[in-house]
């Protein structure tokens, strides 16, 4: 599984292909698209170049963010890395275009600026078949009330990365309540857990991106196949 360290060695040093000129020790090497296409080529399946290879280097980033050994324009090269990876991989994690099954506003929460694992979690909702509004990040209270009210069957899905944002996902949950607003809403993202959305009265939370399809189709009532 050569490759899939490769990748994840190229996000951790934020190096997205050949012709990009940092870090100057891998100019002129495989970067991560090229590293993706040839998993890709070698029939490596697309959910363990995702997980052992980008996500792998993302955690990576962060560990070492967590340890002082990188600072936060490191964190943005490899966020750059990663999208220029997730790039490749989208159409097959979209699949082809199916039936829609129900829609999802879907949002990182205000104060908040990672949007990594939102637009995997959207791109593997629409891969599902369901419809994405994609309210990007830094999303205010009222943008998710606003739009919920406009598609009173939507499920409200919000992201957040931060501890010191996550008060925010409590906040869009009373505003939709006391605006007398029925919409299922699932939260996500490495700062929230069970326990958290059960306190902010949330309906659902999904660890991962892969679970939010089968926890989606959960809330709106749809049986899974
Ligand atoms: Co930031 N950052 N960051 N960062 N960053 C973290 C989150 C951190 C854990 C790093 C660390 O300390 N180890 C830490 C948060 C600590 C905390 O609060 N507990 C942190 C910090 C502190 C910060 C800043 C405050 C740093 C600073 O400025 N001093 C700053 C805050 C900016 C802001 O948002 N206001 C900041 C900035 C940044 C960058 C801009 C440089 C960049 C983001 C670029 C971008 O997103 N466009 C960045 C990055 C890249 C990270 C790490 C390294 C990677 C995040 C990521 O993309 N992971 C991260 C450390 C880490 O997580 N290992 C870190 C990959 C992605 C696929 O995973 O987003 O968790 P994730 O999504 C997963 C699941 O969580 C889930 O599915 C996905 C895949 O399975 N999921 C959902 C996510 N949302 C979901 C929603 C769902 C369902 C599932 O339903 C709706």
């Amino acid at each position: 599984m050569g490759i899939l360290e490769d990748i994840s060695n190229s996000i951790v040093k934020g190096h997205v292909s050949q012709q990009s000129p940092y870090p100057p020790e891998m100019q002129g090497k495989d970067g991560v698209i090229e590293l993706v296409e040839k998993a890709l080529a070698e029939d490596i399946e697309v959910g363990l170049i995702l997980k052992e290879g980008l996500i792998r280097g993302m955690d990576e980033i962060g560990r070492k963010f967590s340890s002082g050994e990188c600072f936060v324009p490191e964190m943005l090269v490899s966020a750059q890395a990663m999208k220029a990876g997730l790039k490749h991989l989208e159409p097959f994690l979209k699949g082809e275009e199916k039936r829609k099954m129900g829609t999802v506003i879907l949002g990182t929460v205000k104060g908040d600026m990672h949007d990594i694992g939102k637009n995997l979690v959207g791109m593997i909702l629409e891969g599902g078949g369901f419809e994405v509004i994609d309210l990007g990040i830094n999303t205010p209270v009222d943008k998710f009330v606003s739009k919920a009210k406009e598609n009173p069957n939507a499920v409200i899905g919000m992201s957040a990365l931060l501890t010191t944002t996550i008060g925010n996902m409590k906040l869009v949950v009373e505003a939709l309540r006391s605006e007398g607003l029925n919409n299922k809403v699932v939260i996500g993202g490495a700062a929230v857990s069970q326990k958290f959305m059960e306190e902010i009265k949330a309906d659902a939370y999904s660890r991962d991106a892969a679970k939010a399809v089968a926890i989606v189709k959960e809330l709106l009532g749809i049986k899974s196949v």
